[in-house]
């Protein structure tokens, strides 16, 4: 009838197992890092060419795996497509077998992926981008 003794024990049980819960969020949290992962887009860059040859990832965070599969240098340019192209993230040098990631934070619209050495856009080195809103 009194909550008594065993009573109280069951609600300080209860605090102690909301205060553990807590504490594994935020381990959690610290973890992983409060936003989700941004999404992951590999790149592949061969002679010469992209693959995937179009790309669409909502907007935000992004992070391009770019691997060089290729036998000779290339590099990789993100920019917005139209009459000016404007650059919003380079890797300047890829060496063959090289894997790099690059980090980008993108608005909506059509952007241009490409190797901008001499002659390889032209040669094929270049993909579609869509950022969905
Ligand atoms: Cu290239």
């Amino acid at each position: 009838m009194s909550t008594g003794p065993s009573g109280a024990g069951r609600k300080g049980l209860r605090r102690l197992g909301l205060l553990l819960g807590l504490l594994l969020l935020l381990a959690a949290h610290a973890v992983t890092g409060w936003a989700e992962e941004p999404p992951r887009v590999l790149i592949e860059a061969t002679e010469f060419t992209f693959n995937p040859k179009a790309v669409t990832v909502p907007a935000g965070d992004v992070v391009f795996v770019v691997q060089n599969r290729g036998i000779i240098e290339h590099n990789f340019v993100v920019e917005t497509s139209g009459e000016e192209p404007v650059e919003v993230a380079v890797i300047p040098v890829l060496a063959p077998r090289e894997t790099e990631e690059l980090p980008v934070t993108l608005q909506p619209g059509r952007y241009r992926l490409l190797c901008a050495l001499p002659g390889h856009t032209e040669a094929g080195m270049v993909a579609e981008l869509t950022v969905t809103p």
